[in-house]
């Protein structure tokens, strides 16, 4: 085996060019994780803890820490990417997908709000929370998920920008229309695909 095909299979470094292909436009590669939080930074013990699934659902869903717990677990290789334009490459964070969560509460719209203590909102299509898009994580590179980002749990919707990644998340409102969260009503795009680099309203 060659020394360049043995590197690849250890699969831990990649080459520039691999982490170029991995940027989308206008992003440069951090290797720091900042915290970027508008307002205080909510104090939520793992114990009081709730996530809930309401709004246009055939059956309302309510988990205490202790019952999430029980559901699925995943770890998700993911590369992350700021509207501010920093993206960190070759992280990983650990949860419940979505896929476990949203057939419980059985949705009968299309889109959803997203919420967490402290106010914060986010709105998503459906779309970008199903089919293996998005999980609830407890985790950031197998430890618990510091407070700063979103500890105990946040949402995690790695091929959106981190916007859309809920921190302190507790909750999903299933509702027949896109109605702007937080930033999306404060200049940010209503969707935010960074392949697309939809930043802004206009974009
Ligand atoms: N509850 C809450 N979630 C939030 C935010 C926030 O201010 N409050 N900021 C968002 C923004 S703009 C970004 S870039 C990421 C930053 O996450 P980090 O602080 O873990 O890097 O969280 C997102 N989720
Ligand atoms: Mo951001």
């Amino acid at each position: 085996m060659s020394a360049f095909i043995s590197r690849g299979f250890a699969g831990h470094r990649r080459t520039p060019a691999e982490m170029a292909s991995r940027l989308p436009p206008g992003q440069y590669a951090e290797s720091g994780f900042p915290v970027l939080t508008a307002g205080p930074t909510p104090d939520v013990a793992a114990d009081t803890w709730r996530f809930r699934i309401d709004g246009m659902v055939a059956q309302q869903q309510e988990w205490t820490w202790e019952e999430f717990a029980q559901l699925p677990f995943e770890t998700v290789p993911c590369d992350i990417h700021c509207v501010t334009k920093w993206s960190k490459l070759g992280t990983s964070f650990g949860g419940v997908s979505l896929d476990a969560l949203l057939p419980q509460a059985e949705p009968l719209a299309d889109y959803a709000m997203v919420w967490s203590y402290g106010g914060y909102t986010t709105n998503l299509p459906i779309d970008d929370l199903a089919g293996g898009k998005a999980w609830v994580v407890t985790e950031h590179e197998g430890e618990p998920l510091p407070q700063q980002h979103g500890g105990p749990a946040r949402l995690l919707v790695p091929h959106l920008y981190f916007w859309k990644s809920a921190k302190w998340v507790t909750g999903l409102r299933v509702m027949d229309h896109n109605e702007p969260g937080f930033w999306e009503m404060n200049g940010y795009h209503i969707r935010g695909d960074p392949w697309k680099e939809q930043r802004y309203w206009n974009d």
